[in-house]
């Protein structure tokens, strides 16, 4: 039996844009909107209505009040690291407010291994359908299914946690990728972001730490298809571009498809292209694209230049060959290169080693602490003698590195870092631009000047930026995070959130009166504040009666030891601008 309800599909996701502390990545949820155009390009879902829900916030209440005035029949989830706990509660709000909308997760972060750790076993029940892989497929069968009370009967690809564990529908086909056309075709990417898009999907390596590597890489897009795409995106007027693959260079019949529809269309000439690209596959026919677009940003995810680090975790790697390839890259265009802190079997000097080779040859560097993710380490604790936080996947602990080892070379890294330009960090990623990319940018400035592409930021929008209520989760290694707790608590405060935005570190504190936000950034000479305490000045937003300003001042000492290392550019921060 069916239902008479109108279906309409809301698709949530949570917008990263104010992660990027550089301005120049707009980033949005491409496999929202992916995943919405499934729907929209087929004349007989016209009459579903579908929305996307990109919010910036962490906050499950906000996502909420937004879908109680949409009526939702069915919520569909875009799932990762940064979304898991808001989602997983949004579920249990939607369902005790009615149990009729389903709630289906997909994304790389919806999968059993997640909803099984303590966060979120309790309430993983509340969520009826978790999709472990890609989406499209599952999709326009929800879209057609999801009405009727047998839904799940008829939806393959679905798992879902009972009282007795974890039940699936059956399995699901992979889409056929040129099947599902993208945003751009449709005309519905959002505005003011930059251009995404595939060639294939997966990736043919698999690596013990990367999620990705999990996935076969046998589908790819073809030149029509990719022609199509690029025309689209031309037209919709997107400054820059980000390609999704896992480096254009690791599936060849990918490349040349792209390479074609590109010499056909033209649309990167004068654009921004960032792309990751694997070094020891590098070819004249790539080389010959990079020639084709008007500003090539190449990413180098090294992880680490140890060999034997490598060898164990799955990574192919010849020295020589690896300074051949990066010797020819750095005259293509703009080097980033990304290393990890804390893989196992790595160790502090080795990382050391690695760090600061990479900071010799390239012109970004972006450094992650280890992650265990799903598909991924978080499979292999007990290999690698594994310990991290189950809210944040960081790694505190394994083979090779313990969380102060971790903690040492962090601050080193983010000491470093400081004094450098376009310096960015957040909870488990930094970057900064190293004195060889500081010369190199301005004469591409120059450059990019004569050939009149533009150099602008992608996002300037203060208003647009800092849109929406944010309350974030506090995201730092569990021993920081249980250490404020603890004191905190003693006193009858609460840190509800912590942020960074444009170089401030802001702190969400309850109060037994209230709250407030507290921010702190790098103290400077004449620089008012509320209460510079230690290298950092202290200020607040927020009412707070007179007789609770000593309050105040007790709990920022309190806190400062474990806050201070946390702002960015100070204490340690502030003074370092040597190179390694
Ligand atoms: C672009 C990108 C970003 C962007 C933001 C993207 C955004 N707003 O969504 C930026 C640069 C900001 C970013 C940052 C980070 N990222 Co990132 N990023 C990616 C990347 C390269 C592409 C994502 C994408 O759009 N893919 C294309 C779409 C089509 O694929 P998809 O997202 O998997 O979606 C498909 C399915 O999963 C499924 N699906 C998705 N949603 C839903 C919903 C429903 C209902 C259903 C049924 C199905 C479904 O269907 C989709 C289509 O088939 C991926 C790697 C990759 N190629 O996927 C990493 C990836 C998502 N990032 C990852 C990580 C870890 C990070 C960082 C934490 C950095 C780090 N340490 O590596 C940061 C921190 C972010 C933060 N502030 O907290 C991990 C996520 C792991 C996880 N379990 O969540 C990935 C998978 C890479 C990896 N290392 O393995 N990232
Ligand atoms: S780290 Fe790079 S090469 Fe290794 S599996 Fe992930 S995407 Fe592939």
């Amino acid at each position: 039996m069916s239902s008479h309800k109108h279906p309409r599909i809301a698709l949530v996701a949570v917008d990263l844009r104010w992660e990027d502390e550089t301005g120049y990545f707009a980033p949005f949820s491409y496999a929202a909107y992916k995943l919405e155009a499934a729907i929209r390009e087929r004349e007989e879902f016209a009459h579903i209505e579908t929305k996307v829900f990109e919010l910036v916030t962490r906050d499950a209440q906000v996502f909420f009040d937004a879908l109680v005035e949409f009526e939702p029949t069915l919520v569909a989830a875009s799932t990762y690291l940064w979304s898991l706990p808001t989602f997983v509660k949004l579920a249990k709000m939607l369902e005790q407010h009615d149990p009729s909308i389903r709630f289906v997760m997909g994304g790389p972060s919806a999968r059993r291994s997640m909803l099984d750790l303590a966060p979120y076993r309790e309430d993983a029940r509340h969520i009826d359908g978790v999709v472990f892989g890609d989406g499209e497929v599952v999709m326009r069968q929800l879209a057609h299914h999801h009405l009727d009370d047998d839904w799940r009967d008829k939806i393959p690809g679905l798992n879902y946690k009972t009282s007795l564990g974890w039940r699936s529908t059956g399995e699901l086909g992979r889409p056929i990728l040129d099947d599902y056309l993208t945003p751009y075709h449709l005309g519905t990417q959002p505005p003011g972001k930059m251009g995404f898009f595939e060639t294939y999907r997966g990736c043919p390596i698999a690596c013990a730490f990367c999620q990705w590597g999990d996935e076969r890489a046998d589908r790819v897009h073809t030149r029509e298809y990719l022609a199509g795409m690029l025309h689209h995106l031309d037209a919709s007027g997107v400054k820059d571009v980000f390609c999704l693959d896992a480096a254009l260079n690791l599936s060849p019949r990918a490349f040349r498809a792209l390479l074609a529809a590109e010499r056909e269309v033209g649309a990167l000439a004068k654009r921004r292209l960032q792309s990751h690209l694997y070094p020891l596959m590098l070819k004249d026919e790539h080389y010959e694209f990079i020639e084709l677009v008007g500003d090539f940003q190449a990413s180098i995810g090294i992880q680490s230049l140890d060999p034997g680090v490598l060898e164990i975790l799955g990574r192919p790697f010849e020295p020589k060959r690896f300074e051949t390839a990066i010797a020819s890259m750095r005259k293509a265009g703009t080097l980033d290169m990304e290393v990890i802190m804390g893989l196992p079997r790595d160790n502090p000097k080795s990382f050391r080693e690695t760090f600061k080779k990479t900071v010799d040859i390239a012109d970004n560097v972006r450094v992650f602490w280890c992650l265990a993710l799903p598909d991924a380490l978080l499979e292999r604790t007990e290999e690698f003698d594994l310990e991290f936080d189950p809210k944040t996947l960081m790694v505190t602990s394994c083979n090779g590195w313990s969380y102060e080892d971790m903690r040492r070379e962090w601050d080193f890294m983010l000491e470093l870092g400081g004094g450098s330009e376009r310096f960015h960090y957040g909870p488990n990623w930094l970057g900064f631009t190293t004195p060889r990319g500081s010369e190199r940018s301005l004469l591409r400035r120059q450059r990019l000047e004569r050939e009149g592409i533009d150099d602008e930021l992608p996002l300037t929008d203060e208003a647009e930026r800092d849109a929406g209520p944010i309350v974030v989760e506090w995201r730092m290694p569990g021993k920081v995070s249980e250490r404020l707790d603890a004191r905190l608590g003693g006193r009858g405060w609460a840190l509800r959130g912590a942020r960074h935005q444009r170089g401030v570190l802001l702190l969400e504190l309850g109060s037994p009166g209230g709250g407030v936000v507290l921010e702190a950034v790098p103290l400077r000479p004449g620089q008012p504040s509320f209460y510079p305490y230690q290298g950092v000045a202290y200020s607040y937003r927020g009412d707070i009666e007179p007789g609770d300003l000593d309050g105040l001042r007790g709990i920022i000492e309190l806190i400062h030891d474990d806050v201070g290392p946390q702002v960015p550019g100070a204490a340690s921060g502030q003074t370092a601008s040597a190179p390694v």
